[in-house]
C-alpha cells in the first residue's frame, strides 16, 4: 500500500479502471473527469442549512457507514460545510488497505460540493493527522485548517476543532488510547454483525455499540469529562461555544455558559450537526431520517 501522501501527486492518464470490489486509489484525486460509482440520487430540492458539520467518518474501515453518508449528502446541502476530522482513517489503512467504491463516492461528493460553491473547511483529526501538514492550503476548493472560528447567523462565535487535542488531559496514559482503539474496533465488528442480522429481518438500523457505551459507567464519565474540558478551554479563549467530534457522541449542551456541540460520527450514530438560517443548532440522526422516509405514513396505509 502506498503512503497516503504519495496519493496526493497528480495522476497521469485519468481514471483508473476499477476491478472488483476495491478501487484504485489513483482515481481518488481525479474528480474533474470521474463519475461516482453510485450516481447521485436525483432529489428535486435538497434540504438546505446554513452550516453542516460532520466528523469521524473513518473512511478506509469496515465500520464506516458510507452508504448512509452518501444518502445524507444526496439529500442535504448547505452554504458552509465543516469536515471536523477523522474523515479518512489513516491508522487503519496503514494496517490493512480497505477502500471500497462507496468510500470513493463519499470523497467524490465532498469534492463536488466544493466545486458547486459550498464553502468547505477540513480540519484533520488524529486518524487523518497526515493531512495536518497541509494546514493553510486549499485542496480542490477545500480549505485545510488546524481549527476555525465559525460565526453563527445570530452572531455567536464557535471554535471548531477535532478534539483529540484534549486526549493528554482526559486520558492519563497515552497507551490507554490505543487499548481503547483496539477494544473499539472489536466492538465495531460485533456491531456490524448485529446490524447485518437486523437488516436481514427488515429491522431498522440500531447501534449496539452506542447502547453498550451508554451503559458503561466509565465511558459515561470519560465523555462528560471530555465535554467539560473542551468547553472550559473554549471559554478561556473567549468564544461563545465549541464544535468538535472525536468521541463519537453527538451532543448539544450548555456547560457553564459555553455552548458545547459534538457532531457525532458515521460509525455508530450517523449524525450531523446543522445550523439553521436563524442560527438554531440541531443534531440530525440520519438513521432515524431514513427510517422515517421508508415507513409508510398512516394515510398511505389507509389508501
Ligand atoms: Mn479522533
Amino acid at each position: 500500500m502506498p503512503p497516503i501522501a504519495a496519493t496526493l501527486a497528480p495522476v497521469a492518464g485519468g481514471i483508473a479502471p476499477t476491478t472488483g470490489h476495491l478501487v484504485d486509489v489513483a482515481d481518488l484525486f481525479d474528480f474533474t473527469h470521474s463519475r461516482p460509482h453510485r450516481p447521485e440520487e436525483p432529489v428535486g430540492e435538497r434540504r438546505r442549512y446554513r452550516t453542516v458539520w460532520i466528523s469521524d467518518v473513518h473512511l478506509g474501515t469496515r465500520g464506516c457507514n458510507a452508504d448512509m453518508l452518501i444518502d445524507f449528502l444526496d439529500h442535504v446541502d448547505s452554504d458552509t460545510m465543516y469536515l471536523v476530522g477523522d474523515i479518512v482513517d489513516g491508522w487503519q489503512l496503514k494496517k490493512r488497505f480497505y477502500w471500497p467504491a462507496a468510500h470513493n463516492d463519499v470523497i467524490w461528493r465532498l469534492m463536488k460540493r466544493a466545486r458547486r460553491g459550498t464553502r468547505m473547511i477540513y480540519i484533520p483529526g488524529n486518524h487523518d493527522e497526515m493531512f495536518r501538514q497541509f494546514a493553510g492550503l486549499d485542496f480542490g476548493g477545500i480549505k485545510i485548517r488546524r481549527k476555525a472560528v465559525h460565526e453563527t447567523a445570530d452572531g455567536r462565535r464557535l471554535l471548531v476543532l477535532h478534539g483529540d487535542e484534549f486526549d493528554a488531559i482526559t486520558l492519563s496514559h497515552r497507551w490507554l488510547a490505543h487499548v481503547g482503539d483496539a477494544a473499539y474496533t472489536a466492538l465495531m465488528t460485533l456491531n456490524r454483525a448485529v446490524s447485518a442480522v437486523r437488516r436481514k429481518f427488515g429491522m431498522p438500523y440500531w447501534s449496539l455499540s452506542k447502547h453498550a457505551k451508554a451503559k458503561v459507567k466509565n465511558a459515561v464519565a470519560f465523555i462528560s469529562r471530555f465535554e467539560e474540558i473542551v468547553a472550559e478551554a473554549a471559554g478561556d479563549r473567549g468564544v461563545d461555544g465549541v464544535v468538535c467530534g472525536h468521541i463519537h457522541t453527538a451532543e448539544i449542551r450548555d456547560i457553564a455558559g459555553v455552548a458545547y456541540y459534538n457532531d457525532g460520527d458515521w460509525v455508530e450514530g450517523c449524525n450531523a450537526l446543522v445550523e439553521h438560517f436563524d442560527g438554531t443548532m440541531e443534531i440530525l440522526n440520519w438513521g432515524d431520517e431514513i427510517a422515517r422516509r421508508e415507513t409508510p405514513t398512516v394515510t398511505a396505509l389507509a389508501a
